[in-house]
């Protein structure tokens, strides 16, 4: 396979006197060796989505976002977010999100005024196979304290992907860090950027 993946797409080869152009087969031209392509993950199809508005206070999990993943999120009971939530496709989200006090004042916002990038799972999680659909938003920022009983804004607003099993921890956790990157980019895109200022926020940026 090694001459047909050095060059480029189309290639020459001599008959008799005359020279004809080899277009090389299909499965040839894209290899995922050739020289000419790199490894670099390609960008994904993002759907713009909603937006939808959800907001629930912040319940307890099964601890394993921060411990098992390196990636704590915010779960959002479904029985404070209604039917919209019922019928969100599962997938993983980009959106915008905003950390409230409590019900009542307390427990305390770390940062009431902020709107943050998150990117969220929603679904059954099928590499820990769960029974219960969650909604669960990763605020991308670094939190020195957990925030449950807080109450929690979140705009859901592009699809990144459709939730997926996979065949080690490593490699759940290598895809959770790909869509952080890519929900860094997308909501840099004028079209879900102006969502940050969305009235469902109040004053908060
Ligand atoms: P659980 O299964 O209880 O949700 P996690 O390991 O997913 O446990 O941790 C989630 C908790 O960590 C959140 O409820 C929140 O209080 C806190 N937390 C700290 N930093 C973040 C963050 N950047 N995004 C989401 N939650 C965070
Ligand atoms: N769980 C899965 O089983 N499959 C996934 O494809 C998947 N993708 C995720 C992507 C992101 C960005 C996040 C934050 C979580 C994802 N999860 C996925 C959910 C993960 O399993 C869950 O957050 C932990 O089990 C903690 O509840
Ligand atoms: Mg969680």
């Amino acid at each position: 396979m090694g001459k047909l993946n050095q060059g480029p797409e189309m290639s020459n080869v001599r008959c008799a006197e005359a020279t004809f152009p080899l277009i090389q087969p299909l499965m040839e031209q894209n290899s995922s060796d050739s020289t000419t392509t790199t490894t670099t993950t390609p960008p994904p199809t993002v759907a713009m989505v909603g937006p939808y508005l959800l907001a629930s206070t912040v319940a307890k999990g099964f601890g394993r976002g921060a411990k098992l993943l390196g990636c704590p999120t915010a779960n959002m009971p479904l029985s404070e977010l209604g039917e919209q939530a019922e019928q969100l496709q599962a997938g993983i989200y980009s959106g915008w999100a905003q950390i409230l006090d409590g019900e009542s004042g307390s427990p305390k916002s770390p940062a009431p005024n902020t709107v943050f990038k998150a990117v969220t799972s929603i679904g059954w999680n099928p590499y820990f196979d769960n029974k219960e659909k969650t909604v669960e938003p990763h605020i991308m920022h670094e939190f020195q304290e957990d925030f449950y009983g807080c109450r929690l804004k979140l705009l859901v607003c592009a699809r990144l992907r459709d939730e997926k099993n996979f065949d080690s921890m490593e490699a759940l956790i290598e895809a959770i860090q790909q869509d952080i990157r890519d929900t860094d980019a997308c909501l840099d895109e004028e079209q879900y950027k102006v969502l940050q200022t969305h009235e469902f926020f109040g004053s908060g940026v």
